[in-house]
């Protein structure tokens, strides 16, 4: 087999271990898996003597040729050799690859383990022919790995590649499994290469019918993801909107007449203080609010044709693994989810409730003050007090984390401030509009992510577009609110913005855009 012609779409990595394998006979779970179209396999013995390897690496070696499969060693060379088989796959600390390459021979496949840039480099430079990059979520396989990179990591590794010049193939590890793999190959992309495929042992080793689980895994890698369902087709006229200087009244219109019309469930998993009022901010704008914070009812919900807004304003235990369980089936389902990382920094909790949410699933729009959106983005060891906003970056600054972070995560985010900055990762917009009144009252932050929500629910146009025509709408309803005359504080305010939302609803549900003549 020619080495160009392997398919790495599926690369099958073996465990012998009783938690994995159980009592069943390895070279019958490969085949199997071969069965449905496993592209390359790895024997991965950790345990065991010289000469029972071999005779076990013989006797798969024989299984996988009957498939025209190449099968490669972990670790060990002198067993590749032995059994005539076609390379190995080498980690960091195993036989370097220039001496595994003399040994092996130039035809030999030869993969490498790399975690950072640099490893990922050399490799490349010292001529593997393919990387296997992780580790991407931590798993119960391995334990004893070293770094845990996400698809950001990965996705860092691959674009670092091909500004190199390498055409190296790739897999990811670690982690991976049906309800992960369509993320894990679309968040991992980089701009100018993409994952060849995905190595995993449990998703197949450890199934109970190892050959319906690679089907399934293929199946998943070869159509795409759910929640990109209308995005590919919207992503041609995003571009094309954004490069010519859009009228607002074009896009921000049929986006506040599409929730007016559908009335979108709304789904909010959110906390204690703000249910109440984001619900009537919901009926205000036309959409279908429920306040479900229970993970067991999501599935069905899910499939109400709305989006899920996850608010972190109470999260503890309970929460956090209710939350886990909606994501999944919104993802599943390719429905939207907006996701509130309120006070993020203020407590360790909450960071790494972020970064567990973060690695769980698809998010659509992240939406968060300066200081939520710079732990997102991570790295940020200023201790944010409370859930209050504060600020410390210039504009430019501003707007080019939320970029950043959009194109990173490859969704729509939002920063909220007295300038907001939204971006998709490819255009980036700043809004003026809104009142300071906003902040002396609470549940307005957090009902911004339900008027998102309601928008991406009937959209139909793209995700940014979307978000922005919510965001002017919220924006403008506050200010118009807060301009009236018998408004003169914090009570008047919140049920003549209410009202300012639902007229600028009915007005744009008839035509009249006048409203937006604010938006700046
Ligand atoms: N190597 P699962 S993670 C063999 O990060 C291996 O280099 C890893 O197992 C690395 O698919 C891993 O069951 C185990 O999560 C992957
Ligand atoms: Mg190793």
């Amino acid at each position: 087999m020619r080495k160009e012609d392997i398919d790495y779409t599926l690369y099958l990595v073996t465990d012998s271990s009783p938690a994995i394998l159980g009592d069943r006979d390895l070279n019958h779970v490969v085949e199997e898996a071969l069965k449905a179209g496993v592209g390359i396999v790895q024997l991965r013995e950790k345990k065991g003597d010289t000469r029972e390897l071999i005779e076990k690496a013989r006797a798969l070696h024989q299984v996988a040729k009957k498939y025209n499969v190449p099968l490669l060693i972990n670790d060990r060379v002198d067993v590749a050799l032995a059994v005539g088989c076609e390379g190995v796959h080498i980690g960091q600390d195993d036989m370097d690859l220039a001496t595994a390459r003399r040994l092996l021979g130039k035809d030999a496949i030869i993969g490498v383990t790399v975690s950072s840039v640099e490893q990922a480099l050399e490799a490349c430079q010292g001529g593997a022919d393919y990387l296997g990059i992780g580790t991407v979520y931590a798993t119960p396989t391995k334990t004893n790995t070293k770094d845990i990179i996400g698809t950001a990591g990965v996705r860092n590794i691959l674009d670092r590649i091909a500004d190199a010049g390498y055409t190296t193939r790739t897999v990811s590890i670690g982690g991976v499994n049906a309800s992960n793999v369509q993320r894990v190959m679309f968040q991992s992309n980089g701009l100018r290469k993409g994952l060849d495929g995905v190595a995993v042992v449990s998703a197949i080793v450890g199934a109970a019918n190892p050959q319906a689980a690679a089907l399934n895994l293929l199946t998943l890698l070869k159509s795409p993801p759910p929640f990109l369902s209308d995005l590919g087709r919207k992503a041609q006229a995003l571009s094309e909107a954004s490069a010519a200087k859009p009228d607002l009244a074009s896009i921000v219109g049929p986006v506040i007449r599409a929730v007016h019309e559908t009335t979108p469930l709304s789904h909010n998993m959110t906390n204690l203080v703000v249910q109440n009022f984001a619900a009537n901010v919901a009926l205000a704008i036309g959409a279908s609010p429920i306040m479900a914070n229970y993970g067991e009812e999501a599935a069905d919900l899910a499939k109400l044709g709305g989006a899920l807004v996850i608010n972190m304003g109470t999260v503890d235990p309970d929460g956090l693994a209710n939350y886990l369980k909606a994501l999944r089936a919104y993802n599943e389902a390719g429905r939207p989810v907006v996701f509130d990382p309120v006070g993020a920094g203020a407590t360790t909790i909450r960071r790494e409730a972020v970064k567990t949410i973060m690695a769980a699933g698809y998010l659509d729009v992240i939406k968060g003050n300066e200081g939520e959106i710079k732990t997102v983005f991570g790295g940020n060891k200023e201790q944010q007090r409370g859930v209050d906003s504060s600020s410390t970056l210039s504009a430019a600054d501003k707007a080019s984390l939320v970029q950043r972070l959009a194109q990173r995560e490859k969704c729509v985010v939002v920063m909220t401030g007295k300038t907001d900055y939204v971006s998709d990762g490819t255009s980036t917009w700043a809004v003026d509009n809104g009142t300071p009144r906003l902040g002396a009252v609470t549940g307005t932050g957090c009902s911004l992510g339900t008027t998102i929500s309601a928008a991406i629910a009937s959209r139909k146009t793209d995700r940014l577009t979307a978000v922005m025509a919510a965001m002017l709408h919220y924006e403008i309803a506050a200010e118009l609110a807060d301009q009236r005359p018998d408004v003169s504080g914090p009570g008047a305010f919140l049920a003549a913005f209410l009202d300012e939302l639902s007229r600028i609803r009915m007005d744009t549900a008839s035509g009249n855009l006048s409203w937006l003549e604010r938006a700046k």
